[in-house]
């Protein structure tokens, strides 16, 4: 890789995911030449401190992006749809977190170990998967590469941190409450937007984003199309239960998978997850290693853990897949794929 260094700006630098991305972006040492950190009217002017300087968040606007050449995108969707467009026109390369492009035929949508090659025909806006995608594809592909998958359904328990900072508030805040026995107000989760809102602290919530017309919540829809999108296997069965748990960082995920091939064993696939740079394997039940979430928090890789054989199908599987959502599954995922746009010179 040369030794050029990049003016970037983080779009959402005040969120849960922007924070997580300006601590990504120094300890992987990003090549920064500058960097902007941008928000909303609410939080301009807000200090924020990065490496060893005091930087002021400045509101977004189209202005903003003069002279950027990489713009990481998370701060909605919404915003994404009015100022994605305008970094791109002023020369920035866009990696957007939200899920305003991700289905765009004309946008790649990556998780490097998987399809770092779709990038090359992009046209300026880069899409970062939804967290529970990222860390299922990633550990599903060592096991797709050598075998092919046909069918999969997953069941995911995720954190709350994926909603958002208010929500993380509000299951702490709620916590408390119950514990002191006070009156309990939902107010954000399952969805801030949406007409009614449940308790979540104590309690497991199959509501993950808003519900589509299907029946299924856009959260799966999200899962089972992203997953065809991004391994390009347009065949595969795909389906997902989404829920919400009290768990404040760390996504967890019942998989079972068909393989296309015959021959994969238990052990077989223990190995390939060891081969694989991004993967832990924790599964030994006789020491009762498995991932947990808790242990996932603050960590880059994915875990994976409790392969086994299905009783009945001798090409089916089951494992439990848990990464940090904020990490793999947001700002790491965003930052891994800007690194891959260096390295394939696709930054200028
Ligand atoms: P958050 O904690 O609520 O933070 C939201 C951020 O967006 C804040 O920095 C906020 O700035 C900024 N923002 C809000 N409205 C804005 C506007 N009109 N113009 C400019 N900035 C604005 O949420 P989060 O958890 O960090 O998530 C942010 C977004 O990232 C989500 O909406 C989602 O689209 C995406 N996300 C993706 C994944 C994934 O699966 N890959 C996971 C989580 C989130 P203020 O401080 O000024 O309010
Ligand atoms: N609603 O990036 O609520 O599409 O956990 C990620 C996480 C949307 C996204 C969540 C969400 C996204 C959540």
């Amino acid at each position: 890789m040369s030794n050029q260094t990049f003016n970037i700006a983080v779009v959402g630098a005040t969120g849960a995911v922007g924070e997580q991305m300006l601590e990504v972006l120094d300890r992987l040492k990003f090549p920064i030449a500058s960097i902007k950190l941008l928000s909303s009217s609410r939080s301009a002017g807000k200090k924020i401190h990065f490496q060893g300087e005091e930087l002021t968040v400045e509101e977004a606007k189209p202005e903003s992006f003069e002279n950027v050449q990489l713009a990481l995108f998370s701060a909605g969707g919404s915003v994404s749809k009015a100022l994605a467009q305008e970094a791109v026109d002023r020369g920035a390369v866009v990696v957007d977190n939200t899920s305003a492009f991700r289905m765009d035929p004309e946008v790649p949508l990556v998780v490097p170990e998987v399809n770092a090659d779709a990038m090359k025909e992009h046209q300026g806006i880069i899409a970062n998967p939804n967290c529970s995608t990222i860390q299922m594809a990633a550990a599903l592909e060592p096991v797709r590469r050598a075998y092919g998958i046909n069918k999969l359904i997953v069941s995911t328990y995720q954190a709350v941190s994926g909603a958002g900072a208010d929500a993380v508030d509000e299951m702490y805040e709620q916590s408390r409450q119950i514990l002191d026995g006070d009156d309990i107000e939902p107010k954000v989760l399952p969805v801030s937007g949406d007409k009614k809102h449940y308790q979540i602290a104590f309690n497991a919530v199959p509501q993950i984003d808003v519900f589509t017309e299907n029946g299924y919540t856009f959260e799966e829809m999200k899962m089972i199309n992203e997953t065809k999108k991004i391994t390009g296997d347009d065949s595969m069965h795909v389906a997902a239960t989404c829920v919400r748990l009290p768990v404040e960082t760390g996504h967890s995920e019942s998989i079972y998978i068909e393989t296309d091939k015959d021959g994969l064993t238990v052990e077989g696939m223990k190995q390939l997850m060891r081969d694989a740079e991004g993967i832990t394997l924790q599964d030994d039940p006789s020491s009762q290693l498995y991932p947990l979430a808790s242990d996932a928090h603050g960590k880059d890789d994915v875990f994976v853990g409790r392969i086994r054989q299905d009783l009945d199908n001798p090409k089916g599987f089951h494992l439990w897949v848990v990464a940090d959502n904020l990490l793999k599954g947001a700002a790491l995922n965003s930052v891994q794929i800007a690194f891959s746009l260096i390295r394939q010179g696709l930054l200028k």
